[in-house]
């Protein structure tokens, strides 16, 4: 197996909406072992510990939550992901999903240096495809993806480095979608795989088609994986919970696939709020399913019949 070096990157990004608990995540997955389990594959693993938002003095916007705080994080992180991927495999231990503009934009610039397309592949129960304009609750965390597309409307943030192309993104695991997202998702070319499609089709199958595109563009794959892509009954630390997600089984083939894909360049562990587990269990899942994305695995494929 392919042994990599691996970054651990702590984001205790909690600005993204009301609810606090998210800047625990990246101590929750220390204490849960990350590390460890990634060591114990045979990979490379250096942890830089936690970073720090920019002080930045913009304006508040009284619709918005906590701008001027998720703007200082989306600069800080642009710079340290854009470093990072150059030196291994980040992973950006959240923190809520409000970091992602600034992982996901920092790779995109690092990608774009390399003159390789930058796939993303977005596990998550909601499409987090708002502007600052449609956003209803002025919660940060549900505009990540409208930012890293170029959507209009985030003149307060950093220039996004270089867009990400709709026919690029991918989401899986859709059922808490707004109906300004809805309108404006189908005015893109972005893949959207919700819980429906997936019942009638399996997860198998919008996953295969993103990653052969990925594959046969030479791109590099970011994965931002929302806790709240697993259903709430194996997976109940998140502040926006939403019933009818993924089961351990298909959020687990989702990570093989991944990892036999050899694609995936850089990870966001996101939305985790330590502050609601239950005895760690919502961590350590998120352990288990990150050493699978990175190799664990139960026979060698293919899976031969022990009789
Ligand atoms: B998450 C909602 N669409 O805009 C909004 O957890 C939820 O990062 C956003 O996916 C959920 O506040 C953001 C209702
Ligand atoms: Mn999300
Ligand atoms: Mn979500
Ligand atoms: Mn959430």
């Amino acid at each position: 197996m392919d042994m990599r070096d691996i970054i651990l990157i702590g984001c205790p990004v909690d600005s993204g909406k009301r609810r606090r608990g998210c800047l625990m995540g990246p101590d929750s997955y220390r204490v849960a072992g990350l590390r460890e389990a990634l060591e114990g594959l045979g990979h490379r693993v250096t942890d830089r510990g936690n970073l720090t938002p920019d002080p930045i003095e913009a304006a508040g916007d009284p619709r918005l939550w906590a701008l001027a705080e998720t703007v200082g994080w989306t600069a800080a992180l642009i710079r340290a992901a854009e470093e990072a991927a150059g030196q291994g495999m980040p992973i950006f231990l959240g923190g809520d999903h409000a970091l992602s503009m600034g992982t996901v934009a920092g790779v995109a610039a690092h990608a774009q240096r390399l003159g390789k397309p930058l796939f993303l592949l977005w596990l998550d129960a909601h499409s987090d495809f708002h502007t600052l304009a449609s956003t209803e609750t002025g919660n940060l965390h549900g505009v990540s993806v409208a930012y890293l597309a170029g959507r209009e409307g985030f003149d307060a943030f950093p220039p996004v480095p270089a867009p990400i192309p709709a026919k690029n993104i991918c989401m899986i695991g859709l059922r808490s979608v707004d109906p300004a997202e809805r309108e404006a998702l189908a005015g893109t070319e972005i893949h959207v795989a919700d819980m429906r499609f997936i019942d009638e089709n399996s997860i198998k199958a919008p996953l295969a088609e993103f990653l052969a595109r990925v594959d046969a563009a030479g791109g590099l794959l970011h994965v931002s994986f929302d806790v709240d892509f697993l259903d709430p009954s194996i997976a109940p630390a998140v502040g926006t919970t939403s019933p009818g997600g993924t089961t351990f089984r298909e959020a687990h083939l989702v990570m093989e696939m991944l990892f036999d894909s050899g694609l995936v360049s850089s990870l966001d562990l996101v939305e985790l709020n330590p502050f609601l587990d239950e005895r760690g269990r919502t961590a350590g899942l998120m352990v288990d399913l990150t050493a699978s994305l990175l190799g664990r695995r139960i026979f060698d494929r293919p899976t031969r019949s022990l009789a």
